[in-house]
């Protein structure tokens, strides 16, 4: 995974997939039967239990931290709940320039994380030594989206209109985020994370001169501030060509990308990036066969590509079958 990540060929692309842990598991069911999500999160055993349940299972490649980029914000100030069926709920969303007055400090919010540190050291001496331990953070824009609106928004109104009538306010949040996600980057690496990806889910969402303007400069300190030749970032972006134009020139290591783009395009655009995904998620609900015969297509495209990783082009999604998964890591394994 990590020859991978820094450019190189393998003998068999690594896999690992999106929500990996989650509810298409019946043993995280279980255990979410009993617990609240953020209970999950909260409590070092409980996260450990979760991020090793498909490595065990499945036997993928990498083993992703079970937590949620919404940490960040909760270890800021807000109110975070997780609702069945629902998703994120923040019960105080950021709206007044008083709100960010409230923020806790980047220092006083690391000390709300030290549960994620704990977590992480656990799992990497519970996880076997040729298994990659990936941590993450949600980019700022991301993270920003569920504070100012208070929970999953497909159209993010209330950004929108912040970054067109208080753009400092906004300016602001987006400071405090990227602050805070520095040192949690750093925090994790320290926790003994191989490689940390940044999750930019809801980059498409605003129209590209606006994200230039107002939110590429927050995500291109927060890379340049925590690039390290060998601690490879990953990029995931659900976004268009134009956008990963621009995406494509920060310092990262690996492009995540979602479903629709070209992976030989943008090998051809990126030469020096290594490449992950971008299987279709909605493949994972199709018969075997079809599931299979998509990953190859997949897998002969990036045959012989150096940095390349299998992946889906976003998360596992809840009624996915634990079978489609055990056959889709077992296909790449014998791949090559
Ligand atoms: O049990 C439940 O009800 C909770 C479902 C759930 C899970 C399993 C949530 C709530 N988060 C997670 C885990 C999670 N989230 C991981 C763990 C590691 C793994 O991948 O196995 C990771 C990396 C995330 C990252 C995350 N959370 C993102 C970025 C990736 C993406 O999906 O685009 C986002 C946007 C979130 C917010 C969030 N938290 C939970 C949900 C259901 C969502 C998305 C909701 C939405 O569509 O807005």
């Amino acid at each position: 995974m990590i020859s991978a990540l820094m450019g190189q060929r393998t003998p068999r692309p690594p896999v690992w997939f999106m929500r990996q842990a989650g509810r298409y598991m019946s043993e995280y069911r279980e255990l979410r039967k009993k617990h609240s999500f953020m209970e999950l999160c909260h409590e070092p055993d409980l996260a450990t239990e979760i991020t090793l349940q498909p490595i065990c299972s499945f036997d993928m490649d990498a083993a992703i931290f079970f937590c949620d980029i919404l940490v960040t914000a909760e270890a800021l100030g807000s109110q975070v709940d997780i609702i069945e069926k629902r998703g994120p709920v923040i019960a105080n969303p950021f709206r007044l320039s008083s709100d960010l007055d409230q923020l806790l400090s980047s220092e006083e919010a690391m000390g709300k994380l030290e549960y994620t540190s704990k977590a992480l050291r656990q799992i990497r001496g519970a996880l076997s030594e040729d298994k990659a331990l990936l941590g993450f953070v949600g980019a700022p824009l991301t993270v920003a989206s569920y504070m100012v609106e208070g929970g999953s928004s497909s159209s993010v109104p209330t950004v929108f209109r912040m970054i067109a009538e208080e753009p400092k306010l906004f300016q602001g949040l987006m400071e405090r985020l990227t602050d805070l996600s520095i040192l949690y980057i750093e925090s994790q690496r320290n926790a003994g994370v191989d490689a940390v990806q940044i999750f930019e889910s809801w980059a498409s969402l605003l129209p590209l001169p606006i994200y230039r303007e107002h939110v590429f400069p927050h995500l291109k300190r927060l890379v340049e501030a925590t690039h390290h030749p060998e601690k490879p970032l990953i990029l995931f972006a659900l976004a268009q060509q134009p956008l990963w134009d621009l995406l494509g020139t920060l310092p990262v290591h690996a492009l995540s990308l979602g479903h629709g783009l070209s992976l030989t395009g943008m090998r051809d655009r990126f030469p020096g990036k290594a490449l992950q995904g971008n299987l279709d998620s909605r493949f994972l609900l199709c018969e075997k066969e079809t599931l299979l015969k998509a990953a190859d297509d997949i897998l002969e495209e990036m045959s012989n590509q150096p940095g390349y990783i299998f992946n889906l082009g976003h998360g596992i999604t809840p009624p996915t079958p634990e079978d489609h998964i055990a056959a889709l890591v077992e296909r790449v394994r014998q791949f090559g």
